[in-house]
């Protein structure tokens, strides 16, 4: 286990030409934003995804569903970038060829300064129509920026799309829908063609997203992996840095500013 300053680390950022940073519920954890799949403290560990997160569940109960996402639209509302977001968006200054690939649905990396992060799962903040085309939202009443939070297990009935009638369901990606075209092949690419992976607290077991590591290692890219935990991950990585996004990446980022490039 490396121990921070994490040297080897710093050296393959500071000398990289194209770099991916790849993120998970992980880097949120710090700022009050729970993860998936921690054993006491993740989403899954309180409630079931298949009623929650699922076209299905959608269908079946939509009060239930959006009001569920409207307590975490309120709780991601009120939490703030922590450190890890912030060297994020530092290392976007120290390699101008970075390329911010998030599987969150926050803007915690938005608020820090990334300039345009990849979503994968979509966001809390952009809700779509269920009608023809899957449109952004047209609703009447403008989203607010600091909602009430209704609480955990709040039933609230979706607001309906101004355009055309259709129940308005969270911008989100569930379990057994495809991910956005667009962002899962510039993921794709930008694994593809880089020097350095630093994935950040993320499980690695979600698909297709996992396979973005996977991609950058194969193609011989450097994985590095700041996780507290071990993942499936760290079989691919030349470099497991095991702390917390907000320990490990400022280090990181003031480690590779003083390296040799
Ligand atoms: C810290 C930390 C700190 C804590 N600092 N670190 C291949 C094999 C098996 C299954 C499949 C497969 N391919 C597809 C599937 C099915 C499924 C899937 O992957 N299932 C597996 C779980 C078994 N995938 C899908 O259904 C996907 N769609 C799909 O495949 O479509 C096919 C299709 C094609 C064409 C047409 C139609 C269909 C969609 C997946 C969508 C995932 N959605 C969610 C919810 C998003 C909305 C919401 O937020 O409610 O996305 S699930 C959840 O998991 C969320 C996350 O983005 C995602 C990944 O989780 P993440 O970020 O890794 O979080 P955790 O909690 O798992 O891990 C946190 C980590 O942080 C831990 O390691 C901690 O140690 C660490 N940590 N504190 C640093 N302070």
């Amino acid at each position: 286990m490396e121990q921070v300053p994490p040297t080897e680390a710093a050296a393959l950022l500071a000398q990289a030409r194209r770099v991916v940073v790849f993120t998970g519920a992980g880097i949120s954890a710090e700022s009050g934003v729970p993860t998936f799949r921690d054993d006491l403290t993740g989403l899954w560990a309180r409630f079931d995804a298949t009623q929650l997160a699922t076209p299905e569940a959608f269908h079946a109960d939509p009060d239930l569903v959006w009001g569920w996402y409207e307590w975490r639209r309120a709780r991601v509302r009120r939490a703030r970038p922590n450190p890890g977001h912030l060297a994020t968006a530092a290392i976007e200054s120290l390699c101008p060829d970075t390329v911010l690939v998030t599987q969150n649905v926050d803007d915690l990396h938005e608020r820090a300064g990334s300039r345009s992060p990849v979503h994968l799962h979509g966001s809390l903040f952009a809700p779509r129509c269920i009608g023809a085309g899957a449109h952004p939202a047209a609703l009447s009443e403008p989203v607010e920026d600091e909602p009430a939070d209704p609480g955990e297990g709040a039933r609230i009935p979706p607001p309906r799309c101004a355009h055309c009638g259709w129940l308005v369901r969270p911008g989100v990606v569930w379990f057994g829908e495809a991910l956005p075209e667009a962002a899962l092949t510039a993921a794709v690419e930008a694994a593809a063609g880089c020097d350095v992976l630093l994935t950040v607290g993320t499980s690695g077991v979600v698909y297709p997203a996992a396979e973005i590591p996977l991609i950058a290692a194969r193609r011989g890219a450097a994985v590095i992996q700041v996780n507290p935990e071990p993942t499936p991950l760290d079989d691919v990585s030349a470099v497991n840095l095991r702390g917390t996004a907000a320990q490990v990446l400022p280090a990181l980022v003031a480690a590779a500013r003083s390296a040799p490039r």
